[in-house]
C-alpha cells in the first residue's frame, strides 16, 4: 500500500549519486525534498499564468487569484480548519509565530501575566516570547522536560495559574522527536482562560492534523517542510481571535480603504497578508497537500513509526551510540538526534557525507534544550515518505565507519 520506491520516482533529486554512491538524504525535519508534481505545479505558474493576485482583471491573473485561493482551501481542508478564512499565508512558522506574538501578544499580554512554553522549543517558538516578555513585562515559563524525553505535565499542572495568558508549545520536537499531548494541554489551559498555539512545524507534515480535535487557537507551519516550496508557511487561527487582532503589517492588498486621514482594514484572511504574496509558492505548497493526501497521513504516520522503530533496532547495535528522546517510536516522530562516543557531532556528519548520507549536526537551533541535556551539539537524522530501512542500513554503517576512522 505505502511503495516507497514507487514514491521515490517522484523524487528527481533522489535519482543522484554523491561521492560515487546513491545519496541518501536524512535531513526531511530541516527541510523536505519536493515531489515532480509540486515542482511542476509552480512551473505551470511561471509559464503559463504569472501574474498578480486579487487586482488584474484579465484572465490570468483571475487564474492566478483562483490558484492562490484554491490553495488555501486545500490547506484549510488538510488541517480541518472551519473556514478558509482561517488560513494566513506567511513566509514559514517563525513569521507565523512572530506574527501572533506582535498582533496578539502586545494587545493581550501585559506586566504580571506568564507565557509558558518548553525546554524542548525551536528558536522560532522561544525567542519571540522572550522579545514579546521584554516589552510587556511579561514572564516566560518553560515546561520541564523529563530524562525520558516527554513533557512534565505535573509541572504543567502546578503552573497552570490565572496569569497564563498562552500556552505556545511543539507538537513534535525537532530535536527529540516527542509527541505532545496538545488535546490535554489545550483543554488544561482553556480551563484557565489562556490561548493555545501549536507550533506544528514537525507535525504537520508527518501526522494527521485536526485542528478542531486538537481544540487549538493557532497552529504555525511551513511548507518547505511537508514536500513544498521554501518562502510559504501558515498561520491558522480561530475566526473569532483573528477578527480582534491588529494587522501585522501594513500596506498594499491588506486594507478596504485608504485615505490621507487613515485606513481600515481588509476582511479575514488578507487582513494579515500585506503586499504580494508568495503565488507561485502557494500553489506548490496546494500541489504538496494534495500529494500528501494521495499517501493519507495516516500511512505517512505508520511508515514514519514503522522506519523510526526499525532505526531504533539497526542503530542500536552502533557501539557507543547514544539515542535522546523517547524510546517508544508512536510518542514520537522519526527525527533521531544522537551522539556516538566523544566524536564531534560535525566530524559524524563530515564521515557520513563522504559516504553520500545526509544528516544535520549542531543545536538544531535549540541550544537551551542541548544546554539542559549537557551538550554542545548532536547528529540527527530524520525519515520521510521517502526514506527505506537500507538508508537506514546506510546510515549504520557510516557509523561504523566513523568510528573506526574517529573513536578512540
Ligand atoms: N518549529 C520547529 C519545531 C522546527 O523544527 C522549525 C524548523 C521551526 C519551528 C522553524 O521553521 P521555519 O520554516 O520557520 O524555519 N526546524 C529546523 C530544523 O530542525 N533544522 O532546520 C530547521
Amino acid at each position: 500500500m505505502f511503495d516507497v520506491q514507487r514514491i521515490r520516482q517522484d523524487f528527481p533529486i533522489l535519482q543522484q549519486q554523491v561521492n560515487g554512491k546513491p545519496l541518501v538524504y536524512l535531513d526531511s525535519t530541516a527541510s523536505s525534498q519536493k515531489p515532480l508534481s509540486v515542482i511542476e505545479a509552480m512551473n505551470t505558474y511561471y509559464r503559463e499564468y504569472n501574474a498578480n493576485v486579487h487586482r488584474g482583471i484579465y484572465q490570468i491573473s483571475e487564474k492566478a487569484s483562483e490558484a492562490y485561493e484554491t490553495a488555501r482551501k486545500k490547506v484549510g481542508r488538510f488541517i480541518n480548519a472551519r473556514s478558509w478564512r482561517e488560513v494566513i499565508f506567511t513566509r514559514n512558522a517563525t513569521e507565523s509565530i512572530n506574527l501572533v506574538a506582535y498582533s496578539w501578544g502586545l494587545n493581550n499580554i501585559k506586566a504580571g501575566d506568564i507565557i509558558l512554553t518548553s525546554e524542548m522549543e525551536h528558536h522560532a517558538n522561544l525567542v519571540p516570547w522572550q522579545q514579546l516578555a521584554a516589552r510587556t513585562g511579561a514572564t516566560v515559563k518553560y515546561i520541564p522536560v523529563d530524562e525520558h524525553g516527554y513533557l512534565d505535565m505535573a509541572t504543567f499542572d502546578a503552573w497552570l495559574t490565572p496569569q497564563v495568558k498562552l500556552v505556545s508549545i511543539t507538537q513534535m520536537s525537532n530535536v527529540l522527536g516527542t509527541v505532545t499531548p496538545v488535546g490535554e494541554i489545550a483543554q488544561k489551559a482553556h480551563a484557565v482562560g489562556a490561548l493555545v498555539l501549536l507550533d506544528g512545524a514537525q507535525a504537520v507534515p508527518h501526522m494527521p492534523t485536526d485542528v478542531q480535535a486538537f481544540e487549538c487557537d493557532f497552529l504555525a507551519f511551513s511548507g518547505h517542510k511537508m514536500l513544498g516550496p521554501t518562502g510559504i508557511g501558515v498561520l491558522w487561527g480561530r475566526k473569532e481571535i483573528l477578527a480582534d487582532m491588529p494587522p501585522f503589517m501594513t500596506g498594499g492588498d491588506m486594507i478596504k480603504k485608504v485615505t490621507f486621514e487613515g485606513s481600515t482594514w481588509n476582511e479575514l484572511p488578507w487582513k494579515f497578508e500585506a503586499g504580494t504574496p508568495a503565488i507561485a509558492e502557494a500553489v506548490g505548497l496546494g500541489a504538496a497537500v494534495d500529494y500528501l493526501n494521495e499517501l493519507g497521513m495516516r500511512n505517512v504516520r505508520r511508515h514514519e513509526i514503522e522506519l523510526t522503530t526499525y532505526a531504533f533496532h539497526r542503530l542500536s547495535q552502533v557501539e557507543g551510540i547514544r539515542i535522546y528522546g523517547p524510546h517508544d517510536p508512536t510518542a514520537r516522530g522519526g527525527a533521531v538526534a544522537f551522539t556516538l562516543g566523544d566524536i564531534h557531532p560535525h566530524d559524524i556528519a563530515a564521515v557520513l557525507d563522504s559516504e553520500g548520507i545526509c544528516v544535520r549536526a549542531g543545536h538544531h537551533c535549540a541550544m537551551p534544550l542541548h544546554d539542559k541535556l549537557g551538550l554542545q551539539a548532536t547528529a540527527r537524522a530524520s525519515f520521510y515518505v521517502y526514506n527505506l530501512p537500507e538508508e537506514v542500513d546506510r546510515l549504520a554503517e557510516g557509523l561504523d565507519k566513523a568510528r573506526e576512522l574517529l573513536g578512540r
